[in-house]
């Protein structure tokens, strides 16, 4: 890898995670593989912020439902054959049961079935990242942090509200920033001294020195118990005898961004608020720096398309779109078009995502939905003006009122049994 004046830095990305509160869009995929902001899949963030800071060696584990993750890495994430090779890659590693047969069962049993890869590799440290949040990070300021503290392990630490720091993990931390507890989704979240009612939460990515690494994870395996997972068993256990520092994420500053961005988009609300978050402008989660280009894979797909249809006008406002999406006579206002979608003459879309693919019948009328890949709404349809919705074809989200419709159940050519 490239940051050569860090020793060999190994990235380790932890894709394998269920994403069982942003059903139905982990139906059929896994989480870091859900699509976002019309043309990107979550993934891209956590490797962009690594391939942007330099760092090109990155192993990427999965396990639940990796297929269009998989798909997607080796579609959009792979180096040309000039630079491909032993320092150059970005490989998806599933479960191989080389410590017996058994699936991974928590993150850091993840790294332990695949330790062997650390010291292929010959790392001096490893970068493990998680890969589920919406963010943008210069990498190389944190582990710049990490060498000037002489830290064994560094966890970036988000500042959040105390009421939202019960579901990450919770950093207490002294003067100088060093970690004097970590707590996993306490019920009552430590206070950062000085600064009332917020708290540091940990963001699930980590830097370990290599051989603290191995020992931990190593010691961790051994334990009857344990849950094997890096903010339950390994990080509380890890502080009390390694000098473990907490990165303060509100200070990574990147050129050409006016502050930073961090989401969790684990549950729907989030993922929906993450969006919505993208259509201000200014928006604190800006793609348009061109000093920090999101990454992901590019298709041959045809350009955008507006045509006043049917005699209709169009009206696209405060709208993300993609390649190859028509609006078609139609209004949509503060909405998300992926690629390829359709929306017919006489819909009105107001905050809706609306997948790759989809096709919106004329005279539609949605508001709230996310409309997740290939769904076609037939003419006619109303979501989202009262909350008597057809129950079996549409998810309600309880909390937020958002209507998600699943990507369509994949039919077998034949009625077989
Ligand atoms: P959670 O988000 O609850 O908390 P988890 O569900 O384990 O933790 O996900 C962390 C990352 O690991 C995700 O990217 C997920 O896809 C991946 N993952 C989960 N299980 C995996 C497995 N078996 N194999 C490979 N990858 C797997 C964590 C930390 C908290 C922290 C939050 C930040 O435990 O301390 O605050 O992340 O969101
Ligand atoms: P893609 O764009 O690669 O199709 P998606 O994330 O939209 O990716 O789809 C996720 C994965 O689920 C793909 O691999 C796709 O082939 C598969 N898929 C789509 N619909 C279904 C279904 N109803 N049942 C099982 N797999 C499905």
């Amino acid at each position: 890898m490239i940051l050569g004046k860090y020793g060999r830095v190994l990235g380790i990305v932890l894709a394998g995670g269920k994403g069982e509160r942003l059903m139905p869009l982990t139906r059929y995929r896994a989480k870091p593989a859900v699509p976002f902001a019309a043309k990107y899949r979550i993934v891209d963030f956590a490797l962009s912020n690594l391939v942007n800071s330099g760092l090109f060696s990155i192993y990427c584990l999965v396990q639940f439902k990796s297929q269009s993750l998989n798909e997607h890495i080796e579609r959009g994430w792979q180096f040309g054959t000039a630079l491909r090779g032993r320092d150059y890659f970005i490989t998806v590693v599933p479960a191989q049961m080389w410590t017996g047969e058994r699936w991974y069962e928590g993150t850091a049993d993840a790294v332990f079935q695949n330790l062997h890869l650390v010291t292929l590799y010959d790392a001096d440290r490893v970068c493990i990242f998680a890969a589920d949040h919406i963010y943008k990070m210069d990498v190389e300021q944190m582990l710049q942090y990490h060498v000037d503290n002489h830290a064994d392990v560094t966890v970036a630490a988000n500042v959040v509200p105390v009421s939202e720091a019960r579901s990450f993990g919770c950093i207490a931390v002294d003067e100088t920033g060093r970690i004097v507890d970590f707590v996993e989704k306490p019920a009552v979240p430590p206070e950062i001294p000085g600064r009332p009612g917020f708290s540091y939460a940990s963001m699930g990515n980590y830097i370990f020195e290599r051989e603290v690494l191995e020992e931990a994870i190593l010691e961790d395996n051994r334990i009857e118990g344990s849950s094997h997972d890096f903010g339950r068993d390994i990080l509380p256990r890890v502080f009390k005898r390694c000098r473990m520092m907490a990165y303060d994420f509100p200070s990574n500053v990147l050129p050409g961004d006016d502050r930073p961005y961090w989401k969790d988009v684990g549950t729907i609300k989030a993922y929906f608020d993450a969006h919505m978050d993208l259509l201000q402008h200014p928006s604190d989660l800006t793609l348009y720096n061109p000093h920090w280009p999101i990454r992901t894979v590019s298709f041959a797909d045809p350009p955008g398309f507006t045509y006043p249809d049917k005699g209709q006008s169009c009206s696209v406002v405060g709208t993300l779109r993609a390649e190859g999406s028509r609006v078609l006579g139609s209004i949509v206002h503060r909405s998300v078009l992926s690629r390829n979608c359709i929306i017919h003459a006489g819909a009105v879309l107001e905050e809706c995502i609306v997948g790759q693919g989809v096709v919106v019948g004329e005279n539609c009328k949605l508001r709230r939905v996310i409309l997740d890949a290939y769904n076609v709404v037939p003419p006619n349809t109303v979501i989202g003006y009262n909350r008597d919705i057809d129950a079996e074809r549409y998810h309600l989200d309880g909390d937020s009122g958002i209507v998600v419709l699943s990507m369509p159940k994949i039919q077998l050519r034949k009625n077989l049994r």
